[in-house]
């Protein structure tokens, strides 16, 4: 019995100790992906994107946005642009001019909220209310005096927000997910190796029945 249950946490401590082997630097290294959808159109209130406010879960992470401009009027033309903090340089991250039924695909880093990395360049954005701005060129400034203008922002999850809209949802990534079940699975696993080791290490008290009837603690 003893050998058994040695063998058996021989077995579970290879399964979990695998993992660690690995380079620290692969784990490291994994800045997890955001993939999503914007899309520039034209609303009631004038040219807006959906959705206005993009919410990442955690910093660093890398953004794939799929830019679509769904509007059927031939000249209206969206892009999705991040400037500097003070807007001395324009269009660090841009989709470039996107006609009506067409689309773009930019990935960038969100690396911290003031920091952000487009290829080889690094820069502070700028800020919106709660985050990093960005804009459409041609209508961040509403010409019909109507909306806001054709701005959104992204915000991390958990930030504080500016007024009525209550807290944002925290959005939880689906790898801390599992590394939450299988730790859970492994102190369930240990909990029962670890019955067995102390179970076989009482040779004397091998027998539950005997050991009551002769009335032992
Ligand atoms: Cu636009």
């Amino acid at each position: 019995m003893r050998r058994i249950a040695l063998f058996v946490a021989i077995g579970i401590l290879t399964v979990f100790a695998a993992p660690s082997g690995l380079p620290p630097a692969a784990a490291q290294n994994a800045v997890p992906k955001l993939s999503l959808e914007v899309v520039g159109t034209t609303g009631a209130d004038g040219p807006v994107f959906v959705p206005i406010v993009i919410t990442i879960p955690q910093v660093p992470i890398i953004l794939n946005i799929t830019f679509i401009n769904n509007d059927t009027q031939p000249l209206n033309f969206h892009t999705f642009t991040i400037d500097n903090e003070d807007r001395s340089s324009r269009g660090l991250v841009d989709s470039g001019f996107i006609r009506p039924g067409n689309r773009s695909f930019l990935e960038f880093t969100v690396n911290s909220m003031t920091n952000v990395t487009n290829g080889a360049v690094s820069f502070t954005p700028e800020a919106s209310a709660r985050g990093i701005r960005f804009y459409c060129i041609p209508h961040r400034i509403d010409v019909g005096g109507q909306a806001a203008g054709m701005i959104g922002e992204i915000v991390l999850a958990g930030a504080p927000t500016g007024g009525d809209e209550g807290p944002a949802d925290k959005g939880v990534l689906i790898r801390a997910y599992w590394i939450g079940m299988i730790g859970i699975a492994a102190m369930i696993g240990w909990i029962g190796v670890s019955y067995f080791v102390i179970k076989s290490s009482t040779p004397k008290f091998r027998d539950h029945r005997d050991h009551m009837r002769k009335g032992l603690p």
